[in-house]
């Protein structure tokens, strides 16, 4: 398809999600405000209404809780029927906002919003100093949150407390969860399947696990130490820690431009980088993996989620070959880049255990140009646009690049439409 015409297509699919201050991440499916959805959201909209993209990063701020965290749902009044679940599942995190009467889910999201800014900005020109400073007080301490609201004693690197904070609910990565057999107190009717064939969805047992996990958020009043006394799910997400050195090197430079002082300091980033190596890199399987805090081991099921990772600029230019190279032989003879490897938990066709999304393809083709592999950033970059020819949905088969998940989807949209114009320079 030619470019001018799938970039029509995707701006067409962001102003039908629009809902005034953000953006639906799919008009039927998901009707509220998503955390890194918007992050992406923001992307597309900065290449045709750089306005409009600083708006959907400012609502999703003014969802923050008042000790700094961003939740990954900010909840529509108006739409409160159409998705499941909604607030009530998150009652504590109604009284933590910081502006009464925002609704909120209890967790929050890889930090994409953050770059996310840090890209928007130079789109504004001479609003691009203002926008900066609206946004660079929440920014700030949204990431500092992650330092002291979700670290441990022992690592600065913060701690993951829900499938739904990592965004890949139901990946493979999450599957020794299962096995706690958690379930909800409450009954519940699920709503995703009616848009979406249950063959593409998480299953009802994670969902079982998803909501159990949200009750046990809750009842620990969102306090880390107790949470963990009690939940089987605990861990160092790979992408999340990866995303918040990336998202305060972005907010550093942020601070330069505002003539602030950078929050995080040069040896904080330097102490946390080296936490990462140590503790995601693996020698042996050369990728970065997933650690349960429980066990303190890492989590080595065969996903997308370390090359995912190279979006965080931690990597080494050979650390960058060798997981590029032995995902793609793991992956031969489907299209870049499955979420999932073949192998007993690979299912191509449901949600986060197999197919292609885009958004994970943008991450990684990132992380590849910041290691220093231009030419497979390139190849991935085009098959992100040769899928989203096929329908801008939610993920892809990765055998056949069928269209897949909910359709109209404003994060493939936005990331194709970035991926269409010239990059803009980071921050100032
Ligand atoms: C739960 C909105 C979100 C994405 C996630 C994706 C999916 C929600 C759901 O949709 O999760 O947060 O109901 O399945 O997994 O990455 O942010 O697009």
């Amino acid at each position: 398809m030619p470019a001018p015409d799938l970039a029509e297509r995707a701006r067409q699919v962001l102003r039908a999600n629009d809902a005034g201050r953000w953006t639906k991440p799919s008009p039927a499916q998901y009707p509220h405000q998503w955390n890194w959805d918007s992050g992406f959201a923001s992307l597309g909209w900065a290449a045709f209404d750089p306005r409009r993209a600083a708006l959907e990063i400012e609502s999703m701020l003014g969802a923050r809780w008042s000790d700094g965290m961003v939740p990954h749902i900010h909840y529509d009044r108006r739409y409160l029927a159409d998705y499941f679940p909604g607030p009530e599942w998150w009652p504590g995190a109604q009284r933590r906002v910081a502006m009464t009467g925002e609704l909120t889910s209890g967790i929050s999201n890889p930090p994409v919003l953050a770059l996310a800014a840090s890209m928007v900005g130079p789109r504004l020109g001479g609003e691009a100093r203002a926008f900066y400073g609206r946004v660079f007080p929440a920014l700030r301490d949204w990431l500092r949150w992650f330092r002291a609201s979700r670290t441990l004693a022992g690592s600065p690197l913060p701690v993951t407390v829900h499938p739904w904070e990592s965004g890949w609910d139901n990946s493979p990565r999450w599957d020794f969860l299962a096995a706690a057999g958690l379930k909800p107190r409450r009954p519940y009717q699920r709503l995703d399947t009616v848009h979406v064939g249950a063959t593409q969805r998480p299953t009802g047992k994670d969902y079982d696990s998803f909501l159990a996990l949200a009750e046990l958020l809750d009842g620990c009043d969102y306090d880390l130490a107790r949470y963990r006394e009690r939940s089987p799910f605990c861990v160092h997400d790979v992408l999340i820690d990866a995303l918040w050195h990336r998202a305060a090197r972005a907010v550093n430079r942020i601070a330069i431009g505002l003539q602030e002082s950078p929050p995080f300091s040069e040896p904080e980033l330097e102490e946390y980088a080296a936490a990462f190596q140590t503790l995601h890199w693996s020698e042996m399987a050369g990728t970065w993996f997933d650690v349960d805090l429980l066990t303190g081991r890492q989590l080595t099921a065969a996903t997308a989620a370390g090359l995912a990772s190279l979006s965080g600029g931690l990597a080494t230019p050979e650390q960058a070959e060798r997981a590029w190279s032995s995902y793609l032989e793991t992956t031969a003879g489907l299209l870049p880049v499955p979420t999932a490897a073949p192998g007993p938990a690979f299912e191509p066709e449901r949600y986060w255990r197999g197919p292609v999304w885009l958004i994970v393809d943008w991450l990684v083709a990132e992380g590849l140009e910041a290691a220093g592999l231009p030419e497979p950033a390139q190849a991935v970059r085009e098959t992100v646009l040769s899928l989203a020819a096929a329908g801008l949905h939610e993920y892809f088969d990765p055998r056949t690049g069928a269209p897949l998940g909910a359709g109209g989807f404003s994060f493939s949209a936005a990331v194709v439409l970035d991926l269409l114009q010239t990059k803009g320079k980071p921050a100032f």
